[in-house]
């Protein structure tokens, strides 16, 4: 039996976005139809409690200190490279529902990219990580995507766009690079994230949350309580429809 979630790890509410520019919704709590079906406690069956996260990047722009942050809340100032890929499981408990993140943290470097892809397929949500200080890493987030996105379904996974090393830039710097990414998150329809590896617990409980909430909503969706395109596209709600085609890079 599995020990209760750590306290620190109870979502109760839906956390905000980073920048409503590049979001994908803007609305200010959980979908009420998510509510409702966990308050009735519809929720408890497994297929839907554990969400596949897989994270991409260049190397060395911090893909490993990202998840580490958060997991362990150390930070490894020491680059170790990732070979192949890692596995992490994150427990959480979103509106009273046990919910689990499979991090998947693959490696960037050329040489490993062959076994990393194989981990790809399945994935709900993928992370495009970037360090905010290379421009470079930047322009190669959009072949990362195209890669990840190859092994999955296009219209169902959630994208985020991470922006590391905050820290590093200048604010001149900062708001450069940061105009460019918020452009090309609204193009892929990814959510913008700027971090540190010094602060990432709202990035990761955003990222628990749309996950949550989507997983419960395509449930709902199979078991015919209600119509899923119908809440992707409620812009009178400010949802932004997240439904991409195959070719959107
Ligand atoms: N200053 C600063 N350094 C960071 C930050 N995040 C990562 N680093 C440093 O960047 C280097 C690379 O970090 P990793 O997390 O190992 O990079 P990675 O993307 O996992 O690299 P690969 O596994 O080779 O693909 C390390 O030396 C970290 O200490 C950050 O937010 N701020
Ligand atoms: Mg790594």
């Amino acid at each position: 039996m599995l020990p209760p979630v750590k306290k620190d790890r109870i979502i109760t509410q839906l956390p905000q976005c980073f920048s409503p520019n590049a979001a994908l919704h803007t609305k200010d709590g959980f979908h009420p139809q998510v509510k409702a079906a966990c308050q009735v406690q519809k929720t408890g069956t497994v297929s839907f409690n554990i969400a596949k996260v897989i994270v991409v990047g260049d190397v060395a722009v911090g893909k490993t200190c990202l998840i580490s942050r958060f997991r362990k809340g150390a930070f490894e100032k020491n680059y170790k490279a990732t070979i192949g890929v890692d596995f992490e499981m994150e427990r959480f408990e979103v509106l009273g529902v046990p919910f689990s993140l499979q991090l998947w943290d693959t490696a960037g470097q050329e040489r490993f990219k062959c076994i990393a892809s194989t981990y790809y397929r399945g994935a709900q949500a993928i992370i495009v990580v970037f360090d905010l200080s290379s421009v470079n890493s930047l322009a190669h987030a959009r072949q990362w995507l195209e890669d990840a996105m190859k092994e999955n379904d296009p219209s169902s996974v959630l994208l985020f766009l991470v922006g590391t090393k905050k820290d590093l830039s200048s604010p001149d710097q900062l708001a450069h690079v940061e105009q460019e990414a918020i452009r090309l998150s609204e193009e892929i329809k990814a959510e913008y994230w700027a971090v540190s590896a010094y602060g990432v617990r709202d990035f990761f409980f955003r990222v628990a949350s749309l996950t949550f909430e989507a997983n419960v909503l395509s449930e709902l969706e199979k078991t015919g309580s209600r119509n899923f395109g119908d809440i992707i596209s409620d812009t009178e709600n400010n949802h932004k429809p997240i439904k991409r085609s195959s070719n959107c890079c």
